[in-house]
Parts: structure tokens; C-alpha cells; sequence
């Protein structure tokens, strides 16, 4: 009998998609996009409306798997109880002989949204002080900038960019990575908006957009502050806003009175022309909103140059107005919804006393940083990996296999053999969305929904929250009280715990009703109509004392980009592809686009090496080589060469085989950690003779 359900796309993405899923016999038949969902307007991705096939996924693991030597491939199947009472005893062994668990780490991001899974964070912290990987891959550097101008991220609700008369979208490329948006662009445009695109290479949404702004990798910042002396050279600026409302202009006017034309235009590689005219197109078209990128702040001054396009917005008075602001992806929705810090720390879990007697604390290390797993004392011995996958995100992924490999027990939670869980020792398959319920919370556009559970778990699989919680009786039955997880409530008591203190707010008595009725977090359409900023001087802050506390300087100044060595005069940009999401959806790209990975390369740099269309390149550099069939583009400069996120050479080798660890320059006062710099992957290029 065929039955309706509602789902929410739970991936680390945007949009946060409801759908309508058709269930029959057991099988999804049917799946559209909820045309009631406000935001989406029922308008799904390529990859939203490919998870019918993924139904079909022979690569799903379907059952609890333990391999006999890490890497070799020689998987075991077991039971859960078998699985479980192992890793149990693994733990129980490990406190045992080294009287704390601060040998044990955990190592989570967001595979999954949904809200269920803080359930794992919670077993963790339930086992007292152990080793936190803290910060974000992702977002932080830019976060940190915001919070230095403002006090706190705070953006607009995404349907505001409508209202702009001129849109300008730094560093992201919304036409693939949050298609949806482009319904509130077009809408601008349709008003006589303006569309402009600063980006290194022209991406889906530079053809998309009015003016597209060439710019150096890294060189943001630079732009940023030719276009700030511009409009005070012009007088262009909103004099009553900088008067009223910010703090440190007459510093930063210093700044912008030495810095010198030949800096901004070496550093941007903009000319000193269209960068004035970019700044008198911005300062003219009132209100303009910013779109910062998330790629575009992860570069060594990402956070620098994220304050100098930021403060721009304070220079012209578009703060606080409909139509107006910086669109940055914030996790302002998270600390709001307060429900992933209530489902991360359920009530008496905080302050358990460490076996080391009462003042332990959990040892923290940046996410990203497997060199120094690997040098703890006491060394490491067992790490949990959950929605999350290391040796393809983070960089350096040899020296990421290698810590795996010494790691005595690593367990992977994932759906699939990703190239982490290769090197596992234990491989325990979760559930995917549709086969538990949970709740989505949007930090784009805050919508809060329910999920349904549309499907019983395939094979054995199940969802993290079980997995933790059989975990946490499997430890108490072995040495009693190990863990505080409250192993008998069920995940709907945890939802309706986490969600209960919102119910009043959204007119609704349980968390279910959301099913009738999906809301959205009451925050401020616009922010910062006030005018009041959270910031020490209660002002914007173009000069911030806490900016120099963090390390770099209180003025929004970029740092140079590092001057490029000869050995590796090209620079591998990863971005991202509407037809893979991180390192997920990897089948699709073929399917979608009728081809394999491919390296994009400017013909001039193709043609001098002697690698012809469809021929293949040894991409390398110190770290390592991967071999890639090359396509010509002129889409960017022929010093850039481009490749999607997630793509594999023929041995299985991505792109992050080839990129160092380089930090960004902020990160530390939003996640404890300062962000990472994924896009200083410098590299050169031959043809490869032979196949292997
Ligand atoms: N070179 C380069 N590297 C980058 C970036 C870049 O631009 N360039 N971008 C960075 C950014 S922005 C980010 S956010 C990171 C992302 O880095 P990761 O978060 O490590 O990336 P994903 O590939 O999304 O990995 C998520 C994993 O979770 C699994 N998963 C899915 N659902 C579930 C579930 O319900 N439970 C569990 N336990 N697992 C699940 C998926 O199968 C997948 O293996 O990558 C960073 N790395
Ligand atoms: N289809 C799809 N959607 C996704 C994802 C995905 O993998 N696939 N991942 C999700 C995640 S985790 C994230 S973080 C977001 C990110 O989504 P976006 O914010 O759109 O960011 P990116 O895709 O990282 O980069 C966007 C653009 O930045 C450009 N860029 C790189 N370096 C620079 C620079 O120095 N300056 C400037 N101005 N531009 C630069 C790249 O060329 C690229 O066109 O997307 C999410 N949505
Ligand atoms: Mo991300």
C-alpha cells in the first residue's frame, strides 16, 4: 500500500530541503520537493532528487564489520552485540590500564543535521574527560570576522536578498552549491537588481550574474580595501551611519590614505579602474548586499579579508536595512534553537569528575590537525569517527592514513566504505534519514521541520543515536556506571526535551505537530535594525582589541599571500560540484554529467606541458601525486587549475592527498579553533607517460 511522508534533507548544505517521499512495499517510488516549503518552493538539487537510486546503493554497508589488519581489506561480519561488546571492552581496557579515557577521541561533523545526532556528543561527554576535536572545517574564520565587526553573526533571512537593488556574491557559487537561492537573485533582478560575481574562476553563477570580478586567490582583502578607499577618495560613504554607528573609522581612514595602488592591484589582480568602478556601482545601487563564500575565507588571511569586505557594508550605511547586510552561513540558528547545546549536554552529564580525581579536563585539539593526534601523551588509542570523513576532508590524507594506522581500535560510523572507513577497525553501518525520525533545523533560512521515518533501516543499519545508546548499556553491564548516557530514554523523549522549551513560541504542543505546521526560528528578518552591537564598544568595529587579542591586526588589514614557489607555480583550487556534496554522492557525477572527474587546466598551461584534451596529468607536488584526465577551460587564469571536491583518481587518491596544512589566521573565538586553509594547495603539473 503506498503511503506519503514528510522528510528533511539533513545533509551539511544550505537549504535543508523538505520532501514529499511516496513509500511502497517498502521502497521509495516516489519524491518531489514540498511545494509548501516556504523557502524551496518544492525545488529540489540533482542531487535531492537522486536519492531514489541511492535506495539501490550497492556500496551501502548493511551490516556491523570488524577487519582483520587495518587496510587489508579482510572484513568480518559481526552482530551488533558482538561489535558493540567489543568496542565495549576496548574502552573498559583502555581506562583500566590508563586510568583516564583522554586516549579516546571522538572525531564528528555533520554528516547528518538532524538534530538526534548531538546524541552521540552526549555519550562522549557521558564518559567524562576525553579528547575533544574541536572547531569547524568549514566556516570559522569567517564567523570570527563578523563577530569582531558586529559581536555576533547574525544575517538576514535569505528571502531579504530580494529586496536588494545589487547583490554581490564573493567567493560563493550559489547557482550549484544552494540553487534554491538563486529563486531570490532572479527576483532582484527581475526589480532592476544588480548581480555581480567576484570569483577566481567563472563559475555557474558568474554566468549567471551582471558583472563578473576576476580576482588572485586569496587576494579578497585587497580588493576589498581599494573599493574602501575609493569610497572614501569619492566620498561615497554613508556619513551619518559611520558616525552614529561605528567604531575605529578615523584608524582605519589612516590605513586606507597609505596602502598604495600598486599593493591593492598586485595583491587583488584587479586594475585600479574596475576596481573604482566596482565601488561606485556598490556605493549606487542602496541597499546592496554581500554574499561572502565560504571558500573564499579559506585561505591563510581568510578571516582579514572577510573584515575587509565586511566592513564595506559599514562604510555605505547597508547594515540594518531590508535589502541590505552580509548573507554569510552562520551557525547563529544553532545557539538560537538552543536545542543542539540541550541535546548535546542533557542535564547532568556537564561536570562529571575525571578518574584522575574531579579536576580532569577533556584535552582539546583543532579539527583538522591529525599530525598531533599522534603525538598525545598519553598517546591516543581508540577514536570514533562519525559523519565525518578525515582522509578525504582534511588535509594531507597520507599523514591522516598513517595516524589511523597506528591508532590501536578506530571506529567509523558511516553509511558507506568511505576512504576513512578503509582503515577502520570496526565499520558500524548508520541508518540513513529516511529510516529514523528526527528533526532538521535550517542555519540558512531556520525553517525547523519534521522527518519522518518513511522506511525500516536497511539490513542491519542503524541510527547513531541507537548505536551510542546500546554502546552506553553495553559499558554499564561491563563496569557499572562507565557511561551517564540515559540509556532508557527514547529518541522521541530527547527531541520533545530538546524542542520543548520552543513549543510555546511556535503555537504547537509536541514536536510531531510539525508535521502539519513547520516553522521557523524567531529571529530578526533583518538584523541589527537597532543598531545595537554586541561588540565592546557597543558600535561596528572596524578597530577591534579583540582582533589583536586573536593575533592579527585590531584594523581590517590583509595579510600578503605568500609569494609562490618555483617548484609549484600552479595553484589547485577544489571547488565544489552540484553534483556531489563533499565527499558524498561521488556515483553521481558520472551519472549527472555524462563524464569521470576531470582537472580542469587552461590550454595555454595544458598545451606547454604537451597534455592534449582527455589526456592524462600527474598533478604533484612534496605531498604526493594524483593522476586526473585533463579538460581545457579558460574559465580562470592559467596559474589556477580547478577540480571538484570529492573526485578520486584511478587509486582512489583526492585532491587533499595534494594539500598541506595551513591554517586560516581566525577561527578561535567562534569554535576554539582557527579555520583551515583549503585552498593553499600549490602544485605542478606533467603528462603522465603510461596508465598506473
Ligand atoms: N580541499 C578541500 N577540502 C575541504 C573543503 C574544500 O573546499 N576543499 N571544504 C571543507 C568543508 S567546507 C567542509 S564542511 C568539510 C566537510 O568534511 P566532512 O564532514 O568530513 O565531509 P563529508 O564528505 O560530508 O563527510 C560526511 C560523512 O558522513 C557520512 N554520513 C552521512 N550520513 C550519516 C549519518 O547519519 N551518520 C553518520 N555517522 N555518518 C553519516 C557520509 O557518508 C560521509 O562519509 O570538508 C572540508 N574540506
Ligand atoms: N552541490 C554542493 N553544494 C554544497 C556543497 C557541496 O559539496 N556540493 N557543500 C556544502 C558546504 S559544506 C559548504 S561549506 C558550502 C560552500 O558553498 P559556497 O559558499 O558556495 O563556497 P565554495 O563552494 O567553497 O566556493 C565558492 C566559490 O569560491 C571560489 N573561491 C575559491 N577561492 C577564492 C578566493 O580566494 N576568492 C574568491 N572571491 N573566491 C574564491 C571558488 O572558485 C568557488 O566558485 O556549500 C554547501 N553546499
Ligand atoms: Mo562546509
Amino acid at each position: 500500500m503506498r503511503k506519503s511522508f514528510m522528510n528533511v534533507c539533513p545533509r551539511d548544505c544550505f537549504s535543508s530541503c523538505r520532501l514529499k517521499t511516496v513509500v511502497d512495499e517498502g521502497k521509495i517510488i516516489g519524491l518531489t520537493g514540498d511545494p509548501k516549503d516556504t523557502y524551496t518552493h518544492g525545488a529540489l538539487c540533482a542531487k535531492g532528487y537522486a536519492y531514489r537510486l541511492e535506495q539501490e546503493d550497492p556500496e551501502r554497508i548493511l551490516y556491523p564489520l570488524k577487519q582483520q589488519g587495518k587496510g587489508s581489506g579482510r572484513w568480518e561480519r559481526l552482530s551488533w552485540s558482538e561489535a558493540l561488546g567489543e568496542i565495549a571492552e576496548r574502552l573498559v581496557r583502555i581506562k583500566r590500564e590508563e586510568k583516564t579515557l583522554l586516549s579516546v577521541a571522538l572525531d564528528k561533523y555533520l554528516g547528518t543535521t538532524g538534530l538526534l545526532n548531538g546524541t552521540v556528543d552526549a555519550f562522549f561527554r557521558s564518559l567524562g574527560p576525553v579528547t575533544s576535536i574541536i572547531g569547524s572545517p568549514c566556516e570559522p574564520a569567517g564567523v570570527d570576522a563578523l563577530m569582531l565587526g558586529y559581536g555576533a553573526c547574525r544575517k538576514p533571512y535569505p528571502e531579504d536578498m530580494a529586496n536588494a537593488r545589487l547583490i554581490l556574491i564573493w567567493g560563493a557559487n550559489p547557482a550549484w552549491t544552494v540553487p534554491q537561492q538563486m529563486r531570490y537573485v532572479y527576483e532582484a533582478r527581475a526589480r532592476g537588481g544588480l548581480v555581480v560575481v567576484v570569483d577566481p574562476q567563472f563559475s555557474a553563477t558568474a554566468a549567471r550574474s551582471d558583472l563578473y570580478v576576476e580576482i588572485k586567490p586569496g587576494g579578497d582583502g585587497y580588493l576589498a580595501v581599494g573599493m574602501a578607499k575609493v569610497l572614501w577618495e569619492e566620498g561615497l560613504m554613508d556619513e551619518s551611519f559611520l558616525r552614529e554607528a561605528t567604531w575605529g573609522w578615523e584608524a582605519y581612514k589612516e590605513y586606507l590614505e597609505i596602502v598604495n595602488w600598486p599593493e591593492i592591484t598586485g595583491e587583488s589582480g584587479v586594475a585600479e579602474a574596475d576596481i573604482r568602478a566596482l565601488a561606485r556601482l556598490y556605493a549606487g545601487h542602496k541597499p546592496a548586499t554581500l554574499w561572502l563564500g565560504i571558500g573564499a575565507q579559506h585561505h591563510p588571511s581568510g578571516g582579514q579579508n572577510f573584515r575587509a569586505i565586511d566592513a564595506l557594508a559599514a562604510l555605505t550605511g547597508n547594515i540594518g536595512i531590508p535589502g541590505g547586510n552580509v548573507h554569510y552561513a552562520v551557525p547563529d540558528s544553532a545557539t538560537e534553537a538552543g536545542t543542539f547545546a540541550g541535546i548535546v549536554s542533557p542535564a547532568g552529564l556537564e561536570g562529571r569528575q575525571g578518574a584522575g580525581g574531579g579536576k580532569e579536563e577533556a584535552r582539546r585539539i583543532g579539527t583538522g590537525r591529525f599530525q598531533e593526534l599522534a603525538e598525545l601523551e598519553p598517546p591516543l588509542r581508540f577514536l570514533w569517527v562519525s559523519g565525518r570523513n578525515p582522509v578525504a576532508q582534511n588535509p594531507e590524507s597520507a599523514r591522516i592514513q598513517d595516524v589511523l594506522r597506528q591508532i590501536e581500535t578506530v571506529v567509523v560510523a558511516d553509511r558507506k566504505m568511505t576512504a576513512t572507513a578503509a582503515l577502520a577497525d570496526y565499520i558500524l553501518p548508520t541508518a540513513s534519514f529516511f529510516e529514523y525520525e528526527d528533526v532538521v533545523i535550517s542555519t540558512w533560512h531556520y525553517g525547523v521541520a519534521l522527518n519522518q521515518k518513511a522506511l525500516e533501516p536497511a539490513g542491519e543499519s542503524r541510527p547513531d543515536f541507537w548505536i551510542v545508546r546500546e554502546l552506553a548499556r553495553k559499558l554499564n553491564n561491563l563496569s557499572p556506571g562507565f557511561s551517564a548516557f540515559p540509556v532508557n530514554l527514547e529518541a522521541e523523549e530527547w527531541l520533545d526535551a530538546a524542542l520543548k522549551p520552543y513549543y510555546s513560541q511556535w503555537g504547537i504542543t509536541h514536536y510531531r505537530e510539525l508535521l502539519e505546521r513547520p516553522v521557523r526560528l524567531n529571529l530578526p528578518a533583518v538584523p541589527w535594525q537597532d543598531r545595537v552591537f554586541l561588540t565592546p564598544s557597543g558600535k561596528y568595529e572596524f578597530y577591534s582589541k579583540r582582533a589583536e587579542m586573536l593575533g592579527v591586526s585590531p584594523l581590517p588589514i590583509p595579510a600578503r599571500e605568500k609569494e609562490k614557489s618555483s617548484g609549484y607555480p600552479l595553484q589547485l583550487l577544489s571547488v565544489r560540484s552540484f553534483a556531489a556534496l563533499n565527499s558524498q554522492f561521488g556515483h553521481l557525477f558520472g551519472l549527472l554529467t555524462g563524464e569521470g572527474p576531470k582537472l580542469l587546466v587552461h590550454p595555454d598551461t595544458a598545451r606547454a606541458k604537451g597534455i592534449e584534451e582527455g589526456g592524462d596529468a600527474c598533478v604533484y607536488n612534496n605531498l604526493g601525486e594524483i593522476r586526473l584526465p585533463v579538460s581545457y577551460t579558460r574559465s580562470m587564469s592559467p596559474d589556477i587549475l580547478v577540480a571538484f571536491l570529492g573526485i578520486k583518481d584511478r587509486e582512489n587518491k583526492g585532491l587533499n592527498a595534494l594539500l598541506p596544512l595551513q591554517e586560516a589566521d581566525l577561527g578561535v573565538l567562534s569554535s576554539g579553533a582557527k579555520g583551515l586553509s583549503f585552498q593553499s594547495c600549490y602544485v605542478n603539473l606533467v603528462r603522465c607517460v603510461g596508465h598506473g
